[in-house]
């Protein structure tokens, strides 16, 4: 069969024409931009996602309509590969070309070239299913989402106004319905009842935690939390805050887990709610980010981030495997970025292997499925915890001899089921914290005592053009522009305890500085004569050098 079989095809793509002198790419995060200029994408994700799940032999493709933390004005679309995970890498790169084709002839060339080159069979089915978060710029941009799916005869579902983990443990369960690895009912139902199970298994009327304060960035994190509450009945009380979905420009708006961790301090609308002693978290806009935070007894503000949630979940995971008896048969690791504060690494590093990757999560994700139970939290709160095939075997199989083993086997199986593991997911995310937070009858600043964050400082940089920037070994050294990693590792040395590096970010136009130091003002110091290096070095003008730039 060929493309010509798909008669609706041309003119479907003549209704969404691609805006002349605007180059889309996959990246980090999908296609993220300013909403008004995304429409004749989506239309091309629609066509693509149907031709992915054709590949797939009609396994169900996932595709997510968001612009995550962004401003309200943004959207964006990903596409979720059949186990709920991330698009394959070397689809994003066909994801970028198809977007980037000028007219509907050199988009049908293209997909020409696609279907040739992958060998896919256009006669098999194309399933897809597909969500978008609360944005006012959601229904149109699906509805050219929905030209695509059609120009290609797919079978679609739709998923309706949904988070981003919902969307992927969707897709997982879809794919494993009726099967051995099945993950869950196909349903949000189907996923707050596994949640919910797991957690009241997890944690006995007796443990039950004080109420939570929850920060839904005036997202669809709103939604979700209010109807998951009904299924926790008593055993959490979640207080619901920034929830205002339909007022305009609210999004994100001074708000959520990247206001959070970006200006370390409570929203303003949270200042009087919050209660000393109390600790709260952030959503961000399609909840796969996560934050916490509490106000000690003197009012003072504390944030809780992703290398914090790491350190508390991995070393309770790694105590219960000792417990039960697993510790030969399943071996716990970490995965980190080089944002990773120094004093988590430390502290981690301490108690169970830890490796670093590159930024984004499918670096993460990849790495963590190479150990038996593998942790992954970026700083900025995106994160879960993966147990592999063979770990869920041995949890299924072993034979505990002890009542203290049995205990710990039972909650390392219900861990396994409370964990969305297709992606970070805050509101799976949030009852595991809770859980360990209840077995160790810690509260927000217990918590905080696990390691003493290192003063640090993050620092953007405008320069004429981020791709003359390439890193290595993670992103902690830079191989271009030649000589200038030289001239910071001079800089980090003159700081006890200094650590700098650089990186082009992969969703701005920026290059991005991070440094550490022993104090905060070094931190600081260092972090602006590297940014100052870095604008040198890289020609930005010297009539705009920010004068913070040392
Ligand atoms: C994207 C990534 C996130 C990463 C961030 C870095 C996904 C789903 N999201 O939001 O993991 O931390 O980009 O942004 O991969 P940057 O490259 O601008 O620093
Ligand atoms: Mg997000």
């Amino acid at each position: 069969m060929a493309l010509d079989a798909f008669p609706n095809l041309p003119a479907l793509c003549n209704k969404h024409p691609k805006p002349p002198q605007i180059r889309f790419q996959y990246g980090t995060a999908g296609f993220r931009t300013i909403a008004t200029v995304l429409d004749s994408v989506l239309f091309r994700v629609g066509v693509l996602a149907a031709l992915r799940s054709k590949r797939l032999e009609g396994r169900t493709i996932g595709v997510m309509v968001t612009a995550s933390h962004n401003p309200e004005q943004d959207n964006g679309v990903k596409l979720v590969d059949p186990r709920g995970e991330m698009l394959d890498a070397s689809w994003e790169t066909h994801a970028t070309v198809l977007s980037n084709a000028g007219t509907t002839d050199e988009f049908v060339l293209e997909l020409e070239k696609l279907v040739d080159r992958m060998g896919i069979d256009l006669s098999r089915p194309a399933r897809v299913v597909y969500g978008r978060d609360t944005r006012p710029s959601g229904p149109s941009l699906v509805s050219a989402l929905e030209d695509g799916l059609a120009a290609l005869g797919a079978e679609v579902r739709d998923a309706g106004i949904t988070t981003t983990p919902i969307l992927h443990y969707l897709v997982r369960a879809i794919n494993t319905l009726g099967t051995e690895e099945s993950y869950g009912e196909d349903s949000e139902q189907g996923y707050y009842q596994k949640l919910s199970a797991a957690y009241n298994k997890l944690v006995s009327p007796r443990q039950t935690p004080p109420p939570l304060l929850v920060d839904c960035a005036n997202g669809v994190g709103a939604i979700i939390a209010e109807r998951f509450a009904g299924y926790l009945g008593d055993r959490l009380t979640l207080v619901l805050e920034n929830t205002a979905i339909d007022t305009a420009g609210a999004l994100n708006n001074a708000c959520g887990a990247d206001f959070v961790k970006t200006s370390q301090k409570l929203p303003p609308s949270l200042v009087g709610r919050l209660q000393p002693g109390q600790r709260g978290c952030s959503f961000d806009g399609d909840a796969d980010r996560l934050m916490y935070f509490y106000l000690d007894e003197r009012s003072q503000f504390h944030m809780l981030d992703g290398d914090k949630i790491a350190a508390l979940v991995a070393a309770f995971i790694v105590d219960l495997v000792k417990t039960a008896g697993l510790e030969s048969q399943i071996k716990v690791g970490v995965v980190q970025t080089a944002y990773a504060n120094g004093a988590s690494t430390k502290y981690l590093s301490e108690r169970l292997p830890v490796r670093c990757v590159s930024t984004g999560v499918k670096h993460l994700h990849h790495a963590a499925e190479n150990f038996n139970v593998g942790v992954y939290f970026e700083a900025n709160g995106h994160g879960t915890v993966l147990f592999s095939p063979a770990a869920q075997e041995t949890l299924a199989t072993y034979e505990p001899s002890t009542p203290a083993q049995s205990t710990a086997l039972e909650h390392l199986r219900n861990l396994n089921l409370l964990i969305n593991q297709t992606v970070g997911d805050a509101l799976s995310d949030m009852l595991l914290v809770e859980v360990v937070l209840a077995h160790k009858t810690y509260d927000g600043s217990d918590w905080d005592s696990l390691y003493i964050d290192l003063p640090n400082r993050l620092v953007k940089v405008v320069v004429p053009d981020r791709n003359q920037f390439k890193t290595e070994d993670a992103e902690r050294q830079l191989v271009s522009p030649p000589g200038l990693q030289a001239k910071i590792n001079d800089l980090v040395r003159r700081y006890e305890g200094g650590r700098s590096f650089v990186r082009p970010s992969g969703t701005e136009d920026v290059v991005r500085v991070y440094a550490e130091a022993g104090n905060k003002s070094n931190a600081d110091e260092l972090a602006f004569r590297v940014a100052g290096l870095v604008y040198d070095v890289a020609g930005g003008n010297p009539a705009n050098r920010p004068k913070e730039f040392i």
